[in-house]
């Protein structure tokens, strides 16, 4: 299938060893023959072709329904490689490990081998995969969240270094489920589960882990960050990337609909990506970015005509839904959060009957999910698949704090902003955990991504921007969950999130003033547009005021953190935590 001698002789390889009765390759055509293979299976459900054209329902196993952190590996030949934040054994011990696992693992199934690229194909970002996997699931959704074609399969007739990753879910059997790195090897094993997460494996495992890899070696960018262009009135257009830990609204920010001030006034804003960003120091010594994805893959409860009309829109047409509620009466789909209106004679997650009225458990997991085209947005990019990408003005990070953060500072400098990501945190809230208010440490919402030691991604940062000089990017945290004293949202968020972003723009354009505080540069509440807004004042005020204290406690807690990478945390995070301390003092 391929002139790719190395491909041929690895695929040959993987035959031998998972002995499926026949190997398939995949070029994007003939989906169709697949999908009637899967619904005659009942891995995927039909779902109203009249109202939902080209749309599936998949129903997971119980025990597959979100990423297995405990059980990721980043398989480095030496410990410190991978760092203290990464699961890590040695690439021996896990091949030894999963070589009797994916033994005859494909015995009476097809394997089939899924070349794609990651990025648009022609763009110098670009990069070459091979997933080789026994699930159909897999298959469609790769070739939504992916570039898969024929064009692909010729392009890697010359490409050595595309990534491997070898993909079975087996048995499913959670004491036994692994997703392994071996980020020297530009290899991805992963075995048990079918969850988008573990099992797609251009996604986190390659655009983020090994991706970060590759980056640190190659002078770029391989992140966890939305991608979206603010378009002014005049037609000026600022992309600005965003990173926040999950359950910040990420996917929502991605599409947003401005608010009507900002509509009627002219305001457009465009979706380059929901999730992951490449970025690269362009020819201009400016940062560009490109989506090297092609679909999303959106956590699904929540998602309403007012929380995201835009992502509703996208899932109308060739969507796989994963966990959803199926309503057996017109054959449609709900979950929590869509509309008050469940149905009454309706199949939840788990395939049982439900009746949305009387029902006390959730019909939808709370982790259910839609795979649907990226070009199905309607707000998507003219630029999505610029080869080039789109220049980048700003870099947003951002958690979850009740009372710590204020709802927007911005960085003195390129250096005090990566010191901003590296301490972005969230607090857990009762649904997550039980346990209310602890402070989650998640670095540019990278820890559960990072294919290498985060304190030596902590420098790859500083020398990019000593690369990037004076054409950095503006960097910026919000937050927009701080509460009153009753526990109370102070910020409506949503929609109105673009008047943040509105003065983070006037902010690149030099056009705006800002506060001084010891933790960065603020709006006053005055900064922030309220026209139609129902924002007091007083509240404007609260959601600006820095605390003395907790900022303190929170220098203890970045202390403990910065810590733990040993010689690796960079010496000058170090002291952007002594500046910061010192302010403080001042204040
Ligand atoms: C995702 C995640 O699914 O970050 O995007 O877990
Ligand atoms: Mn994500």
């Amino acid at each position: 299938m391929t002139r790719n001698k190395k491909l041929n002789d690895w695929v040959s390889w993987a035959a031998a060893l998972c002995r499926p009765d026949e190997v398939v390759w995949i070029d994007g055509s003939n989906l169709e023959e697949l999908r009637e293979k899967a619904l005659a299976s009942g891995e995927l459900v039909r779902l109203n072709q009249e109202k939902l054209p080209g749309c599936y329902l998949h129903r997971s196993a119980q025990n597959d329904v979100a990423r297995s952190e405990g059980k990721t590996f980043i398989c480095t030949e030496s410990k410190v490689d991978a760092g203290p934040t990464n699961n890590w054994e040695k690439p021996e011990t896990m091949y030894n490990r999963l070589t009797p696992l994916f033994d005859g693992s494909m015995k009476g199934r097809t394997m089939y081998v899924v070349p794609y690229c990651m990025g648009p194909i022609e763009s110098p970002f670009a990069k070459l995969g091979v997933e080789i996997t026994d699930s159909i699931y897999v298959v469609l959704n790769m070739c939504i969240m992916t570039r898969v074609s024929k064009d692909v399969i010729y392009a890697l007739d010359y490409y050595a270094n595309f990534v491997r990753g070898l993909h079975s879910t087996a048995t499913l059997d959670e004491n036994n489920r692994y997703i392994c790195h071996f980020p020297e090897d530009l290899t991805i094993w992963s075995i048990n589960s079918g969850y988008g997460g573990n099992a797609l494996l251009g996604k986190k495992c390659f655009a983020l882990r090994i991706a970060s890899f590759q980056a640190r070696r190659e002078g770029w960018l391989a992140e966890h960050m939305l991608i979206i262009g603010i378009e002014n009135p005049q037609g000026k257009t600022h992309y600005i990337c965003a990173a926040f830990p999950s359950a910040c609204g990420k996917t929502n920010l991605a599409m947003i609909v401005p608010p009507e001030v900002y509509t009627k006034a002219g305001y457009k804003v465009w979706c380059v990506g929901d999730d992951i960003a490449w970025l690269r120091i362009g020819r201009d010594g400016r940062l560009w970015a490109v989506n090297p994805e092609n679909g999303y893959f959106g956590v699904v409860p929540g998602t309403s005509e007012i929380t995201n009309p835009n992502g509703l829109q996208a899932m109308r047409t060739d969507t796989i839904f994963t966990n959803v509620v199926y309503n057996n009466d017109d054959g449609t789909v709900w979950w929590e959060g869509l509309d008050s209106n469940p149905p009454e004679n309706g199949t939840d997650w788990t395939g049982q009957p439900w009746n949305g009225k009387t029902s006390h458990l959730k019909g939808a997991h709370p982790n259910s999910r839609f795979t649907a085209f990226a070009k199905n947005c309607p707000t998507i990019s003219p630029e999505f698949d610029n080869p080039e990408g789109v220049p980048i003005s700003a870099i947003v990070f951002g958690g979850r704090r009740a009372k710590t953060a204020p709802l927007v500072y911005q960085a003195r400098d390129f250096e005090h902003g990566v010191f901003i990501g590296s301490i972005i945190a969230s607090e857990t809230t009762a649904a997550a955990t039980g346990a209310v208010g602890v402070v989650r440490r998640d670095p540019m919402a990278m820890m559960p991504f990072c294919g290498y030691n985060m304190g030596d991604y902590f420098d790859h940062w500083i020398q990019m921007g000593k690369r990037l000089k004076k054409k950095a990017p503006l960097i910026f945290n919000v937050n927009w969950f701080r509460t009153d004293e009753e526990g109370r949202f102070l910020w409506p968020g949503f929609r109105e999130n673009l008047r943040i972003v509105d003065w983070m723009i006037k902010r690149c354009e030099g056009s705006i003033d800002a506060v001084n505080t010891p933790i960065g540069y603020m709006p006053t509440p005055e900064d922030i547009n309220s026209e139609d807004l129902d924002l007091s004042m007083a509240a404007a005020a609260e959601l600006l005021t820095v605390n003395k204290e907790l900022w303190k406690s929170e220098i203890e807690d970045i202390r403990a953190f910065y810590s733990k990478f040993n010689e690796h945390t960079p010496r000058e995070l170090w002291s952007q935590l002594s500046m910061l301390e010192e302010r403080l003092d001042e204040m």
